[in-house]
């Protein structure tokens, strides 16, 4: 029988690269999105329109526990990726409020409707290395004790608890995947990476010349998110349930990426790159650094795409972009 996914956040990067490596598994993929993305097709689903007509997409909130049963007991979906939430951790610290509502309340109305109505689905939640925030040992792992320091943190760990609980209490198939940053050319302009390659593409075409950013000091471990969505599935399949750390190894700091970045463009970051303190976090997590080896050894997973090739992708993927929309 053809395997049904259902994926929350299926507009954004993740939801889109696992989208279309489940379509390569021949699975019925679905996806839940906001009524209004559905009245913004150009601007919200951008990142699957090539595949829409091999998808279900089906309009729902996770603000509301009816819409959520409603879906899943229409579709019965063999597995639910949950990807969706306010992710931006800087934005957290200005709506803390939404932030843990809309993060914690909707895992929960989640877990709770597959308990109610699809106990035999197989539930992924996205946690992350934010949950690590000021860590406590180095490098990270499944055991190494969370410190958050945002509210998007604490609505992570929130998630990942209430996942465990709910397959500890009810004996439900959950997951968290405690994926460490994934990038890519589909990543949200927002983030530090996105705004490097785009801001160096600005710059190599001449349409700008400055990139204002905040603490060039952090660091983190970044992988590609085509090769991360791979390990999501993968912990769908095994005979256990169990949470994973899904990193690369290796850390770079915001200085390293943004310093690669404009030598792929022929260009020295130092004549570029200012520091606006405005840009700095009230409180920030300075480092993160993953260790993946249960990931390697259970789920026979590791990254594939380097940090080099990362950052080349978005780089002249932005540069085409922009040359290709006439600037
Ligand atoms: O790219 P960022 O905004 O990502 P952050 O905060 O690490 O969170 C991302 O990864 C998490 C996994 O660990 C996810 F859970 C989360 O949803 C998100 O995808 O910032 C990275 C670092 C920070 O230390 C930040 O202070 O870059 C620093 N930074 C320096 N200048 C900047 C900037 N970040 C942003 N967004 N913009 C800047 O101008």
């Amino acid at each position: 029988m053809r395997k049904v996914a259902l994926i929350t956040g299926i507009t954004g990067q993740d939801g889109s690269y696992l989208a279309e490596f489940l379509i390569k598994k021949k699975y019925q993929v679905h996806g839940i999105v906001r009524r209004v993305a559905l009245e913004d097709r150009s601007h919200r689903l951008w990142r699957i329109k090539h595949i829409l007509k091999k998808i279900h997409i089906h309009a729902a909130s996770l603000e509301s526990y009816a819409s959520l049963v409603k879906i899943i007991q229409k579709i019965k979906p063999t597995e639910i990726y949950h990807l969706a939430a306010q992710s931006y951790v800087d934005y957290s610290f200005r709506d803390e409020f939404s932030t843990l509502n809309t993060n914690i309340n909707g895992t929960h109305y989640l877990l709770s409707a597959v308990k109610d109505f699809s106990p035999k689905t197989k539930f992924y939640f996205a946690g992350s290395s934010e949950m690590f925030g000021k860590v406590q040992q180095v490098p990270q792992n499944e055991k190494t004790p969370f410190y958050p320091r945002s509210a998007y943190g604490i609505s992570k760990v929130t998630g990942h608890d209430l996942t465990r609980n709910y397959r500890e209490a009810y004996n439900l198939f959950c997951c968290t995947g405690i994926l460490f940053n994934h990038e890519s050319p589909r990543r949200g302009f927002e983030f530090v990476t996105r705004k490097i390659s785009h801001g160096v593409a600005k710059i190599k075409l001449g349409i700008e010349k400055k990139l204002m950013l905040g603490n060039l000091d952090a660091k983190r471990d970044w992988g590609h998110a085509r090769d991360y969505v791979e390990a999501m599935w993968k912990m769908l399949q095994k005979k256990r349930p169990d949470d994973f750390v899904v990193s690369t190894g290796k850390q770079h700091s915001v200085r390293e990426f943004a310093k690669l970045a404009f030598a792929v463009a022929g260009l020295d970051y130092k004549k570029h790159v200012f520091v606006d303190k405005n840009l700095f976090r009230p409180a920030e997590v300075n480092t993160l650094l993953g260790n993946y080896s249960k990931a390697r050894r259970i789920l026979k997973w590791k990254p594939r795409i380097s940090f080099k090739h990362l950052v080349k992708d978005m780089v002249e993927s932005d540069i085409k972009s922009i040359i290709k929309s006439g600037y």
